[in-house]
Parts: C-alpha cells; structure tokens; sequence
C-alpha cells in the first residue's frame, strides 16, 4: 500500500469514526504539539483605566436604575477571551461594583466564591456574609465564601464601590454553578460578639458549630495591612513581584479562600522587576501610585484606580518608575486552584515555591529518571 492509499485509508476511519462519536488520539496528537513548552495564554494582559471603569459605572447607573436584587456591577472582560461566558481571566471575573446611597442589595448566595476589595468605602456601609456585618472602608478586604449569603448595604449619603472577584470561569469548567435567593432583602445578623471572626480564629473555639475552616467571612481592614506593610520600611522585597504579603486565612494560615489568593504587592520607588510567568493567572487594582506591565510584546501603564489582568503562563514583569512614591497593588491570583494537583509551575522556578516548570526541551528523562537521582548509582 503506498503512503496516499494508507493516508486515505486514515482519512475515510476519521470521518467514520466522527459518525459514531468516537475520535482517534491521533488527532488530538496536534493540539498537544503546541502545548510544547506550556499552554498558550487564555487571554491578553490588559488594562481598564480609571475614569472609563467610572464613567461606565455612571452610564450603567443611569440605564439600569436602582438595584435591589441584581448587582450594579461591570465585569472586565478580557478582549483575548470571547463568548458570553468570558471572563477577566479563563478561571477569575472581577470588576467594580457601585452601591448608592440607600440601596440594599438583595441577599442571595452562590457556589461562586467572591472577595470584595473597597476602592470607595464609608464606615457606614457594609455587607452581611452568613449573619456577620462586614464594615467597608477604604482598602478593606472583604470575603464572601463560597456558598455564602450576603447583601450589601449602603445606608450612607455617598456612593460606595468595590471590585469584586469571583471564581467564575473554574466554577463554569466544572459545572458547578449553583444559586439560590435569600427571598428576604436582608438576612438576620448575629451582634453577640462570640460569634465573629475573632472567635473562629481564636485558640478556644466553640464546639457547636462545624469547622469551616478556608469558608469564613472575614474582614481584612486596610489599616492593619497598612500597618504591616510599613513594618517592611525601604524593604525592596522579591526581584519579580516586590514586597508581597499574601492575606491569609487566619483560621489555618492557607489561601484568601480555597481557591483564590489575594496579596498586597509594594513596588519601592525605582523597582523594576525580573521578568517570570506562573501557571497562575492574575488581577491587579492599583491602590497607590503608577507603573507599567511589561511583556514581550508591549508596555502598559498603569495609574491609581485602574485594574490590569496578566493571563496564565504569560511573561511579565512589573516597574515603578517613579523616583518618590512607592506603588502599592492590590492582586487577585488563582494560585490556589493550581496547587493542590502539583500544576503551579513558575519560570523561572521557585520564586514563590511553585513545583518545578516542565522544561523545554526537556532533559532527556524527567528528573527523577536523572542518573544522580537513583539511590544506586551503579545500577543501570
Ligand atoms: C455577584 O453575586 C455579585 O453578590 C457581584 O455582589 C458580582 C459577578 C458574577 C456573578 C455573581 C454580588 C458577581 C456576582
């Protein structure tokens, strides 16, 4: 048989094997060839500048009305990503959200977690997470876990706007979108003071209620982060990512929330950061100062208020050419939804203890084939 006859022998299987559902390895064989070296990039890194992310909120203000039940909130799609169901990053949405004054937002409770980082608080608003009312000032972190109920409430004379970050596109992937109304306006709040944060993290905790370990709904307020961040005075931090703290989970010290990681990242006037990639995938607000995103392909500035995205397995690094004030950055990352399957690689590797990346090309074995890697070295 010569090489035509055997290549449309091939061919007429192809299309007889599609007929009945099936598909030969052999033709998944080329999309696994461009993943030599890692995945290409869900998406593009990208910014939302400031005064647009306002003005389209006032627009969206003005065409939607009041909200009760549904969210004033605009999402930042990423331009690398199509369909309805794009996202700012393949696994992350985020985007802001405006509350006016006197606006409740209707309790409900999703799969989706969600984090709420204030970019215009008041000590007046907040939200209430499973019968805890989380205060909003500047800067605060809030947490709503997975699964949740919470209302926002703004019951102060001025507008109140946070971002909000949800693990979206990983919960679309797996099918695992649930949703449920409170069918009330606000949920009932627990004011005894045994019943916060304080005492789920505390080492004397109540034996009624079941450990909820990574799904708590804690406040993180910007004066203490402020406070720590300080105690690294004229610390340059890490060559690639500057000063960064994560926002653990003070219950057991892990992840923000199971699957999304948040860090307040300080970038010392003059910074110009190493250039890397993660598996990972990343938001970033822009609480202080300016800077630029740097990748092969292009330089994006950024400004106090804006929101920039760095796709997964993308090479970036960060600058602060200013020669006076330091930028502070508020990032949302995905790491945790890498790590537990051995799937957070970095480039180089080990900057923040990420498994080894696959290399390309690859050694001639994987390492624990190396010859120094076997215990007898004589045998072979
Ligand atoms: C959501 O429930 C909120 O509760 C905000 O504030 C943003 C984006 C997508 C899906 C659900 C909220 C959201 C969201």
């Amino acid at each position: 048989m010569t090489d035509t006859e055997a290549s449309l022998r091939l061919e007429e299987f192809d299309a007889h094997a599609a007929t009945i559902n099936l598909q030969g390895q052999w033709k998944a064989e080329a999309h696994l060839i461009k993943a030599i070296g890692g995945p290409a990039p869900a998406g593009i890194p990208f910014r939302w500048k400031r005064d647009e992310l306002a003005q389209a909120m006032d627009e969206a203000t003005v065409a939607l009305g009041p909200v009760d039940t549904a969210r004033r909130h605009l999402t930042c799609i990423n331009p690398g990503l199509k369909g309805p169901a794009a996202g700012t990053t393949h696994t992350m949405s985020a985007g802001l959200q405006l509350v006016k004054p006197g606006e409740v937002c209707w309790s409900h409770r999703h799969s989706m977690a969600a984090i709420r980082f204030v970019t215009q608080g008041n000590p007046d608003a907040y939200t209430a997470v499973d019968g805890e009312k989380l205060i909003m000032e500047d800067f605060d972190l809030l947490l709503t876990p997975r699964f949740s109920w919470h209302d926002h409430h703004n019951p102060s004379d001025q507008d109140v706007v946070w971002l909000d970050g949800l693990d979206v596109g990983l919960l679309r992937g797996l099918g695992a979108v649930f949703y449920e109304p409170y069918g009330e306006s606000s949920q009932h709040i627990r004011e005894r003071a045994g019943d916060g944060i304080g005492t789920r993290s505390h080492w004397l905790r109540p034996t009624w209620e079941q450990d909820r370990g990574g799904r708590l709904p804690i406040r993180y307020p910007w004066r203490e982060v402020k406070q720590r961040l300080d105690l690294y005075d004229g610390v340059e931090g890490s060559p690639y990512d500057g000063l960064a703290l994560r926002y653990a989970n003070p219950v057991n010290g892990g992840p923000t929330l199971p699957t999304l990681d948040c860090w307040v990242q300080r970038l010392l006037p003059g910074f110009s950061g190493l250039p890397h990639r993660r598996s990972s995938s990343s938001i970033s607000f822009v609480i202080q100062g300016s800077g630029q995103l740097v990748t092969d392909d292009e330089v994006i500035d950024f400004a106090q208020g804006d929101v920039f995205v760095v796709p997964n397995w993308t090479t970036h690094r960060l600058v602060n050419d200013s020669d006076a004030e330091p930028t502070i950055l508020f990032t949302l990352t995905d790491i945790p939804m890498y790590t537990p399957f051995g799937l957070f690689y970095e480039e180089p590797e080990d900057i923040i203890g990420a498994s080894l990346a696959p290399a390309n090309p690859t050694p001639p074995l994987t390492p624990i084939y190396r010859e120094g890697a076997f215990y007898d070295r004589d045998e072979k």
